[in-house]
C-alpha cells in the first residue's frame, strides 16, 4: 500500500484511496508543550492565530534544511514571546522591539549560527523600529520574520503601525483615521529601499495557496542564512481572529480581502549584494578578541592574585566622576589575567553629576549573571553611594569610600570601611580627573584581586597621550601608597568575604 507521509514522526490515522495520510509534527518541535496543567489541551496560540501556521512552517525548513542544531531563535514581546515553549533550538528572549539588535550580535559572536528574528508588528514596526531599519541597513546576517496581523494582539487590540485605515481597535475605536493616526507602515517597502537586504518578500496565510508561498518565502530566507547570504526579511500577513472578533474562517478571508489590497504581496528584493570590502577590518569573533587581549597583556599573575573563586565588586558614584571606566578597567585587567569577567554599567539620562554605577564580576568560572547583588567590595565614590549601597555589601566585605572620612551617623557592621580622600590625592598630583585612578589603586593594594603591572598594561592601551598616562601612574600609585601606610597589608585581602 502507498504511504503519504505528512510530516515525520508520522503516526498512521486514516486510509483513503489506497493511501495512508500520517500527520506529524516537525522534530524541531519539543516533543511536549509546557503548559499550566488546566490549560495542557492547548497552545498558547488561539484557534486560527496566525503564529501556529508560521511556527509550523518555520519548524518544518529549519528541519528539512538540516538547522537544527545550528538555528538560534530570537523571540521578543508580543505573542512571539511564546516561540521558546516550542521551538528545539537555541532561543533568546529579548525585550520588546529589541530582536534585530540581539540577533546581531549572536550572528556577529557566533557566524556559524542560523539567527533568526521572529517578531509581530507591534514589536517590530514601532517600539523596534529603530532596530529593524539599521540591523536591515547594516545588511547582518539574520532572518527576520515579520508577523503582521495589523495589530497588538497580545495586550488585547491597541493600534499597530499596520492597522489599516478605517481599522477599529482599543485605541482607534472610530477606525484609523490618517488625519490623526498617520497611515499603516509598510516595512517591506520601507526596508527595499535600503540597499543591503538581500531578500524581502510579502506573503499572506490568507489560504492554503498563499501558505505555500509563505512556505516557500520562509525556507529560501533560511537557505540564505545557512549560505551566509545577507539580511533576509519575510514579511507574513497572519490572521488575529479573537483580537479582530472574528471566526477563524472570516478571519482568513480579512486577510485575503482586506490586508491584502492593502500590503500587495510581492518579491521586494532578490538579489545577492557585494558589500565593498577594501575598508573592511579583519573579521575576529569574540572569543579570538579576548583570547588576543591575553596573549597580548601575557601579565603573569602574581602568586597572591585571584586568591577567591569569584569577587564582585560595585563602583557607585555621580556621572563624570569615571565610575564606569573605573569598572571597565577592573574587568580589562581580569581579562588579561585569564579571568571570566563581566561589566554591567547603569546611570541615569543626565550622565553628568547624575547618580551612575556599575557591576563587575571577576571569575574564575563561567558568570552566570552580571548582576552583583551583595558585592564583597564596594567603591563608593561620594556619600549619596556609601548610603544607598553599604548595606549589600557581603559580610565580611569592604567598602573604599572615596572621602577622608565617613558621616557622623554612618554606622555599619557587616563590612570593614575604608576612606580614601580620593580627590584630594588626584587634585595635589594635577588633575581631579584621575581620582578614578587614585581609587583602582587603593582597591588593588586592599584587595590584592589583580596585578598592579597589569592595570598599568591596560592604561598604556587606553590612554594615548603621554602626560596623561603619566598622571595615571602617578594616581595608580599613590592610591596603593594611600592604602599601604592606613591599613595593614592584606588585613581586608584576608577578611572572610574574600577567601575561596
Ligand atoms: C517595553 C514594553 N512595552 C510595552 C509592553 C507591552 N506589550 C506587550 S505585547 C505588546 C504588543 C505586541 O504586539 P505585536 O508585536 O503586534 O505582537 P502580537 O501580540 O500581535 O503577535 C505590548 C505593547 C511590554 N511588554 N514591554
Amino acid at each position: 500500500m502507498a504511504r503519504e507521509l505528512v510530516g515525520i514522526n508520522a503516526h498512521p490515522e486514516a486510509s483513503t484511496d489506497g493511501y495512508e495520510v500520517v500527520h506529524s509534527k516537525s522534530e524541531v518541535f519539543y516533543p511536549v508543550y509546557e503548559r499550566k496543567t488546566d490549560l495542557k489541551h492547548q497552545t498558547h496560540y488561539c484557534a486560527g492565530c496566525g503564529h501556529g501556521v508560521v511556527h509550523k512552517l518555520i519548524a518544518e525548513a529549519i528541519e528539512e534544511l538540516g538547522l537544527q542544531d545550528r538555528t538560534i531563535l530570537v523571540s521578543p514581546v508580543g505573542c512571539s514571546v511564546f516561540a521558546y515553549y516550542y521551538f528545539d533550538v537555541g532561543n533568546v528572549q529579548v525585550a520588546h522591539g529589541r530582536a534585530p539588535a540581539a540577533a546581531t550580535g549572536l550572528h556577529r559572536a557566533c557566524p556559524d549560527k542560523v539567527v533568526i528574528a521572529y517578531q509581530g508588528d507591534g514589536d517590530l514596526a514601532a517600539i523596534g523600529t529603530a532596530e529593524i531599519i539599521h540591523a536591515a541597513n547594516r545588511g547582518e546576517k539574520i532572518a527576520v520574520f515579520f508577523v503582521n496581523n495589523a495589530i497588538y494582539g497580545m495586550t488585547g487590540g491597541q493600534m499597530a503601525p499596520t492597522t489599516l485605515v478605517d481599522q477599529k481597535s482599543t485605541t482607534s475605536p472610530w477606525g484609523r483615521r490618517p488625519v490623526n493616526e498617520g497611515f499603516p507602515l509598510h516595512m517591506a517597502e520601507m526596508l527595499s529601499s535600503l540597499q543591503a537586504p538581500v531578500y524581502i518578500e510579502r506573503v499572506a496565510l490568507s489560504d492554503n495557496k498563499n501558505i505555500m508561498k509563505a512556505r516557500r518565502a520562509v525556507r529560501k530566507a533560511l537557505e540564505l542564512q545557512r549560505d551566509g547570504a545577507g539580511f533576509s526579511f519575510v514579511e507574513i500577513l497572519s490572521p488575529c481572529p479573537t483580537i479582530w472578533g472574528k471566526d477563524p474562517v472570516e478571519a482568513k478571508r480579512w486577510v485575503a480581502e482586506k490586508m491584502i489590497p492593502n500590503f500587495p504581496l510581492e518579491v521586494f528584493r532578490d538579489h545577492k549584494i557585494e558589500l565593498p570590502t577594501n575598508n573592511a577590518p579583519p573579521h575576529k569573533t569574540v572569543a579570538e578578541l579576548i583570547e588576543g587581549k591575553r596573549e597580548e597583556a601575557a601579565a603573569p599573575a602574581p602568586a597572591s592574585a585571584h586568591h577567591y573563586r569569584e569577587l564582585g565588586i560595585k563602583i557607585a558614584g555621580f556621572g563624570g566622576q569615571g565610575v564606569l571606566l573605573l569598572g571597565q578597567l577592573l574587568a580589562e585587567m581580569g581579562m588579561r589575567e585569564g579571568l571570566e569577567v563581566s561589566w554591567l554599567p547603569s546611570y541615569g539620562p543626565e550622565m553628568r553629576s547624575g547618580s551612575a554605577h556599575c557591576q563587575v564580576w571577576l571569575s574564575k568560572e563561567k558568570i552566570g549573571s552580571p548582576l552583583v547583588s551583595h558585592p564583597q567590595v564596594l567603591v563608593a565614590m561620594n556619600e549619596m553611594s556609601l548610603r544607598k549601597f553599604a548595606s549589600e555589601v557581603a559580610p565580611g566585605g569592604i567598602i573604599l569610600y572615596g572621602r577622608d572620612q565617613l558621616p557622623e551617623d554612618f554606622t555599619i557592621s557587616q563590612a570593614q570601611v575604608v576612606c580614601i580622600p580620593a580627590s584630594e590625592i588626584a587634585d595635589r598630583l594635577g588633575s581631579a580627573k584621575v581620582g578614578n585612578v587614585v581609587m583602582v589603586g587603593a582597591l588593588l593594594e586592599a584587595t590584592e584581586c589583580l596585578h598592579t603591572t597589569t592595570a598599568m598594561k591596560v592604561l598604556e592601551a587606553k590612554v594615548k597621550n603621554a602626560n596623561l598616562l603619566e598622571l595615571d601612574r602617578q594616581a595608580l600609585e599613590a592610591g596603593r601608597i594611600y592604602i599601604d601606610h592606613h591599613v595593614a597589608v592584606g588585613a581586608v585581602a584576608q577578611a572572610d568575604g574574600f577567601t575561596q
